[in-house]
């Protein structure tokens, strides 16, 4: 097909010369292959003519519809004729001509692809994500890259509050059906998108969009949130309303999550904005970037930050990342009702920031694959490390309790905090043997922990001290078979509840299930001024029950988590984990009471989970998976106040989607 178009193009030459293969072959431009063939089935063409027996030689045509149709029958063979026409000498140098300006174009075409694959060559060697995670190379050409997923999770929840009733305060472990029974279940979905404005090779924009963000299939029926005439039931409701903030829906139906800038500079690159923050494992500040085919249908929740960072590169593979996070602010003109083009920050003293740095060596995902097809393996590792402080706070601004008024009702406190916080983290990954670890500790002080400036106990400080760490280990007998081990560990605070919630409400007393690890009224039971538990990020998943649905996060606690996991077929896995988990002081979990002692004591075993899962990913983005876990609760999860023992929990979470 291609030969014979390619000749008639050829032959048409004479009558469209310039509108053949100089303007057909740009059109084919990226996909290389046709032009070295359409070269080819030149020179077949040039072979034909020259060797082309039995010339009808004679003919002077000067039409050039007649020579076109005698080349076709059968091409001039030189020395047939002593005399060549002017009109032939006319066509034969439009060939030249034309051979010549295909050649030129197959030239350029080159050119343009040596030139291209060393600008993505030179520019996958400086690039970073957002999350730390070195940017995977790729072509980046495009003005505008579009990354992210769509994805519906169909959930159900079987007994997850374990019938233990509530604590004290009137908190349950999970949400609990409404009316009655045991089985919550529903629908959600999320477009997540996150679009790179590729303004040149050095200088880029990224951001992170989610459309309807875990929004529940037929929340938000027509008629029934609001003033509606149409709709009296809200079994009547033909259509679903688009979700909005405060109206039918607790976020809007498009929420921008992030939006920073990358410009890279011949010492490196500077990135500003709100950005995701990643570092190691996830265990400390993870940015949730995990795609849904990781962790049951992956994550809800992630770090974002308003950072001003800069990551160079001294060598190939090491960083150096210096970086400024805006904490908190404070109070600006826009709550105070003074509404210019631009809003200010109302005061310096009350400013909380992040000066971090993180020195690390890392290999990009690219060079990973790339050194263990040679055979080699890698070790990455690193420091990172977060100076925080804050002088004044404005204590009532943040609780609400005035915003209007003047600069003296804001309720500053002489918050005078500081936090030092270490995070230590090495890899290393062969073809057979995976193994990570990360290592955290929180050191720090408040000096004055009241929420409100007219609270009592001026002065009354805190002090911080916590320790986490996480190891996971991976062997691979066969490529497609894996087996591993992870542990966990992060310290605990025997004051009563986990400590995962300290902004909950009510008082710390034997038997709650969560709430702030320190005490310092008269009220107390015991007088404590030291907060020493270590809370895993919260987007750091483990399980599917325990601590990612009702503890909301691994604090005060160890646990041990084997896991395998088979691919089948290619694309197609199953996998299973079991994770036993037991506090580190029986006194924290839900379990506590004050004992014949006068002692608040508990049980330590948290419990036992089995989850279960197995996923499908097509070769062009559909994902299709379902988990399965079952959480049998240990005696830490009883409610000995009530003498309610914990039942077992199921859960189903099933997804599919789309990434791209
Ligand atoms: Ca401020
Ligand atoms: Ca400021
Ligand atoms: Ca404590
Ligand atoms: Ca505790």
């Amino acid at each position: 097909m291609i030969s014979s178009l390619v000749f008639s193009l050829w032959l048409l030459g004479p009558l469209a010369q310039t509108a053949t293969p100089s303007d057909a072959a740009p059109s084919q431009s990226a996909a290389t292959p046709a032009a070295p063939q359409a070269d080819a089935e030149k020179k077949d063409i040039a072979g034909e003519k020259a060797s082309s027996p039995g010339a009808d030689a004679g003919q002077s045509a000067s039409d050039a519809d007649r020579v076109s149709s005698r080349q076709a029958q059968a091409p001039a063979m030189p020395g047939a004729s002593a005399q060549i026409s002017r009109a032939e000498r006319e066509l034969i140098k439009r060939e030249l001509m034309e051979e010549l300006n295909a050649s030129l174009d197959e030239q350029r075409q080159k050119l343009r692809a040596e030139i291209r694959a060393q600008i993505e060559a030179e520019s996958a060697s400086r690039l970073l994500e957002d999350s730390y995670v070195y940017r995977e190379d790729k072509p980046r050409l495009e003005l505008l890259e579009i990354d992210g997923y769509f994805r519906v999770r169909p959930e159900l929840f079987y007994n997850l509050d374990l019938g233990r009733g509530a604590d004290p305060s009137g908190n349950y472990l999970f949400p609990r059906p409404a009316r009655d029974g045991k089985t919550l279940a529903d629908v959600n979905m999320r477009w997540r998108i996150q679009p790179t404005l590729n303004i040149s090779e050095d200088v880029r924009l990224h951001a992170q969009l989610d459309v309807f963000d875990n929004l529940i299939f037929g929340a938000t029926p027509d008629g029934v949130f609001g003033p509606n005439d149409n709709e009296l039931f809200a079994v009547a409701a033909r259509n679903q309303a688009y979700p909005s903030e405060g109206g039918n829906w607790l976020s809007d139906s498009i929420i921008a999550r992030r939006v920073y800038g990358e410009v890279v500079t011949p010492i490196g690159q500077f990135l500003f904005g709100r950005m995701g923050s990643h570092w190691g494992m996830g265990m400390l500040t993870n940015s949730g970037g995990e795609s849904i085919t990781s962790n049951y249908g992956g994550g809800d929740l992630g770090d974002s930050v308003d950072r001003l960072m800069f990551v160079s590169m001294p060598l190939a593979g090491h960083y150096i990342v210096p970086f400024i996070d805006f904490v908190s602010e404070g109070p600006t003109s826009t709550r105070r009702g003074e509404l210019f083009g631009q809003a200010v920050d109302l005061e310096q003293s009350d400013d909380a920031r992040d000066y971090g740095l993180s020195v690390a060596r890392r290999d990009t995902e690219l060079e990973i694959q790339r050194k263990l097809g040679a055979g080699q393996s890698i070790i990455n590792y690193g420091l990172y490390f977060v100076y925080r402080t804050q002088s004044y706070d404005a204590a009532d601004f943040h609780t609400g309790s005035d915003i209007s008024g003047d600069t003296a009702e804001l309720g500053y406190v002489a918050r005078k905090a500081s936090f030092y916080i270490p995070d230590l983290w090495f890899k290393f990954q062969s073809k057979r043997w995976k193994a990570e670890i990360e290592l955290a500790g929180i050191f720090g002080k408040i000096e004055d922990v009241r929420t409100s400036a007219l609270d009592d106990g001026e002065g009354q400080d805190i002090s911080v001290m916590q320790f986490g760490g996480v190891a996971r280990g991976e062997f691979l007998p066969i490529p497609s078979l894996s087996i591993s081990l992870e542990a966990g560990f992060a310290s605990g605070d025997k004051g009563a509840g986990m400590g995962n919630s300290p902004g909950r409400s009510g008082d710390v007393e034997a038997g709650i299930i969560d709430g702030p690890q320190f005490c310092l009224s008269d009220q107390c039971a015991v007088f404590d001024d030291r907060v020493t538990n270590f809370r895993f990020n919260r987007a750091y998943q483990v399980d599917l029950i325990l601590w990612r649905e009702l503890l909301q996060g691994v604090t005060d606690a160890i646990y041990i988590k084997p896991g395998i996991r088979y691919e089948i077929i290619s694309g197609l896995d199953v996998w299973a984990n079991f994770i036993y988990s037991r506090a580190l002081f029986g006194s924290s979990t839900p379990s506590s009471i004050i004992d014949s002692s006068g002692e608040l004591s508990g049980h330590a075993d948290l419990g036992i989970e089995i989850d279960l899962g197995a996923q499908y990913v097509s070769g062009d983005g559909f994902v299709a998976g379902v988990g399965y876990g079952v959480l049998f609760p240990l005696s830490g999860l009883n409610n000995r106040l009530e003498d309610l023992d914990a039942g077992t929990a199921h859960m189903v979470r099933g997804w599919f989607g789309i990434i791209y």
